[in-house]
């Protein structure tokens, strides 16, 4: 069985990935940052450290045949944070991985990466970026980056575009975005056994009927998702939608109002003035 590492165990998505895959006995090394793990059974293989140090990469990656890596900021984050976490993070790891010889990596993209896309419009794994924000644009970094180590290194990467990656959807984008818990495990099970995907980018995204994205392009994953958003559309829509005129407009939702400053009227005749602050 391929030994698998799982950065960002800690989180929201990491901590639903280690549970599951220890419960199927996968061999896996999880680590956390600076907060140390719990271990789920006797004997896990747990550590926690800072990536940007070549030291705990290396100890991430002994023995590794693929990384999933999680970790990082996951939200908008003034830049200095975001660079150090996203941009400085993600080349010690892709270069842990060369010295480990890693040869496949299954890096967290995000939705942000084309936030700034209205939400009428439907978009194949070809278009263009359009990052909401520094957090989006560290993703749209990251995938060039994973790029970059399968062109010139021969390190797989499977660059996964989640959307919202929550056990049920709460609100009406995630009727298009919703990514659920049961389909982000096959996917993962897919990025560690489908063979020879060299570099691949591709929506993490249900099978759900208000999808805006098409995964068409990433076959040769055998991702093939069962869960649809649509059932709890009418629940969902009974209730207030939490999102203000702006963040509807757009498929980034609410990071894209984070120091938004245009401010002409939108197609909904919502005037655009809703910016916050990182
Ligand atoms: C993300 O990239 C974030 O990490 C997560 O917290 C959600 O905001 C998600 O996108 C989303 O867009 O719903």
């Amino acid at each position: 069985m391929k030994k698998i590492a799982l950065s960002g165990a800690g989180g929201q998505l990491g901590s639903v990935v280690r549970a599951a895959l220890i419960a199927r006995g996968t061999p896996l090394r999880s680590a956390a940052g600076s907060k140390p793990l719990v271990p789920l059974v006797e004997g896990e293989d747990v550590m926690h450290g800072d990536l940007r140090d070549p030291a705990v990469v290396d100890r991430l990656l002994e023995g590794v045949d693929v990384l999933i890596h999680f970790a990082g900021t996951s939200v908008e984050r003034p830049l200095p944070e975001i660079i150090e976490n996203n941009l400085r993070g993600l080349v010690e790891v892709y270069e842990g991985a060369r010295r480990q010889g890693v040869r496949r990596i299954v890096f967290a993209s995000s939705n942000h990466a084309i936030g700034m896309y209205p939400v009428t419009e439907h978009l194949g794994l070809g278009c263009e970026l359009r990052p909401d924000g520094f957090y989006g644009l560290s993703k749209v970094w990251g995938e060039a980056l994973a790029r970059m180590y399968w062109d010139k290194h021969g390190i797989e990467s499977i660059c996964v575009r989640i959307g919202s990656c929550l056990e049920r959807p709460t609100e009406p984008r995630h009727l298009s975005t919703w990514f659920g818990h049961q389909d982000l495990l096959h996917f993962l099970d897919r990025c560690v056994e489908a063979k020879d995907v060299g570099f691949l980018t591709i929506w993490g995204v249900s099978a759900n009927t208000r999808s805006w994205w098409d995964n068409s392009g990433a076959e040769r994953l055998g991702y093939r998702p069962t869960q649809d958003a649509e059932i709890y559309a009418e629940e969902i829509l009974a209730r207030p939608n939490p999102l203000d005129a702006l963040s509807q407009r757009f498929q980034g939702g609410s990071f894209v109002g984070i120091d938004y400053s245009r401010d002409e009227v939108g197609p909904d005749g919502a005037a655009a003035t809703a910016a916050r602050p990182v």
